[in-house]
Formats: C-alpha cells, structure tokens, sequence
C-alpha cells in the first residue's frame, strides 16, 4: 500500500489526467483542490510526512479551521499529476482561525501550494456553507472555447447563461443556477479571490475574463462534468458564431420552462427575458 492507493488521491489524480487530455492545463494552467473527508484523512495519514512550518494563506478563512486539503502545486504541470503525483500535489492542514496552512505530504522536491490558493479556499469556505457541507471540490481550468466567448460576449452573468444554455438542451439541467462572469483581474490575488467567492454564493461555475474558469461540486465526477459541459456548450457557441453571427433558431423561453417542469430544476427567470 501507498497513499497513491487511497481512493480519494486516484480521483484527485485522474481528474487532473482527464483535464490534461482535455487540452486544458497547457504548461502549468489550472489547479485543482479537495475537502478532504474524515474517512480520507485516516486513510491517508499514515503517509503523512513531518509537518513543514506554519505559512500565511492570504486570505482568512475562518470556515475552515481545522479542514484538510490535497491541492495541486504552483508551477506544477497537471501532465505530469499522474506520473509524478508526490512531486505534483500536497497534502495541507489548515489552522484553526483559518489564516495559515502547512504543509503534511507531497510536493517532496519544494514548492507552494497553487498559486490560486487563496480563491480555491474562499471559495470552498463560501460553498461548504451554501451547500452544507456536500461541495468538496474546487477546479480551475483554461478551456479554449469559454476563453473565446469572453471576447465577444458582454461580461454579464446573464448573458452568459442565457447563451450557454441555449446551445445545448441538457445545460439548464447541468447547471440550473447559470454561470457568473468575473471581469478581467489580475490572479493569485485577494481582490479575484473576493469577486469569485462572491459569484460562488449563487453559482456553481465562474467564468474569469480572458483567463478561465472555476468549477465547484460535491465529488470529482460532478465538478470534472460541470466543467466538460459548460466548455462543450461554449463550443457549440463558437462555432455557430464562426459560422454565423445570429442564430436561424434556438430553445424558446418557454421552452425552457417546460424542460425545468420535466427535469425537476428551478430555472430563474432572470435568465429568461424575452430577445
Ligand atoms: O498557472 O492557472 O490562474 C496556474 C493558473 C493561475
Ligand atoms: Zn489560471
């Protein structure tokens, strides 16, 4: 046995495989992290190494005292997740105010967590909160298509929604809430942190201007498939754009509503304005 059998690390490690395969983690884009449960943290602490010193988060996290995280490495390449995995992620603790983490396995060459730590902890403070404990998971990733959209698309959670929606049937049903859009920021820092966790309080998605987006849900399979849906949706749109710039015909406003009725999903009327 080695903590690379424990099945949360295996899910951890081919989620951040499926992403690459994807074509979304070009270099060292993206990160992914985990709310590591109960069960996980006795499997895995047999393996945990001496704890490395006390570090600032750069954000106060007072909702996660005590939590335990596997987190992607800042400057680690997520091709390299599965083949290299000790040297790719870590294991961190958080301490009890929810200021400081250190560091209990992994990431055996040096190294920080992600760069967007402090996002990837607000943003698990704000949905541990909202969804009572069930989300775990938060990802972020540099799909192409959605990249594109925030190019041509005004940056309005609205608009966003309503096209994404629109251009394929199963969205409102994958991701009912819609999707935020934050403005073009500078990332790593605080201020994105803030806007995301934000967003977060209502969606599970944010898209980030010109950069990508963060994904939130309660398990690997469900975060990975919110993902992979919003980009194949945001696909489809770039290509009816390349093809032409208005659509012949799309789902109707009370088109929508009856597939909410059919699916059991609670669509906000907000999204639905007549064009
Ligand atoms: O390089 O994706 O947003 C990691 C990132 C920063
Ligand atoms: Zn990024």
């Amino acid at each position: 046995m080695s903590i690379l059998d424990v099945g949360f690390v295996q899910r951890f490690v081919r989620m951040c495989q499926d992403g690459w395969e994807q074509g979304w983690h070009e270099r060292n884009g993206g990160n992914l992290s985990y709310r590591m449960r109960p069960e996980d943290i006795e499997a895995a602490k047999p393996y945990f190494t001496t704890p490395k010193e006390w570090k600032e988060i750069g954000a106060s996290v007072p909702g996660l005292g005590g939590e335990y995280f596997m987190v992607t490495g800042s400057g680690k390449y997520f091709r390299n997740v599965a083949s290299d995995t000790a040297d790719s992620v870590c294991i961190l603790e958080v301490d009890a105010a929810g200021k400081r983490y250190r560091i209990l396995w992994g990431l055996v060459n040096g190294g920080k967590p992600t760069s967007e730590l402090p996002s990837h902890l607000m943003n698990h403070e704000v949905k541990r909160a909202v969804s009572h404990g069930a989300h775990r998971v938060i990802y972020h990733a540099h799909p192409a298509n959605i990249i594109a959209l925030t190019f041509v698309l005004p940056l309005k959670d609205e608009i966003f929604t309503r096209e994404l929606w629109e251009m394929m049937t199963e969205c409102p049903v994958v991701f009912p809430k819609g999707v935020g859009v934050v403005k073009w920021m500078v990332p790593g820092g605080r201020e994105i942190a803030v806007a995301t966790s934000e967003l977060m309080k209502t969606y599970d998605v944010a898209v980030w201007a010109h950069h990508g987006m963060f994904c939130s849900g309660e398990d690997f399979d469900l975060t990975f498939g919110l993902m992979h849906t919003v980009e194949k949706s945001a696909e489809v749109l770039v290509k009816t754009l390349s093809m032409r710039p208005d659509k012949l015909q799309t789902i109707q406003p009370q088109e929508f509503r009856d597939l909410a009725e059919e699916f059991q999903v609670t669509l906000d009327e907000r999204f639905l304005f007549e064009k």
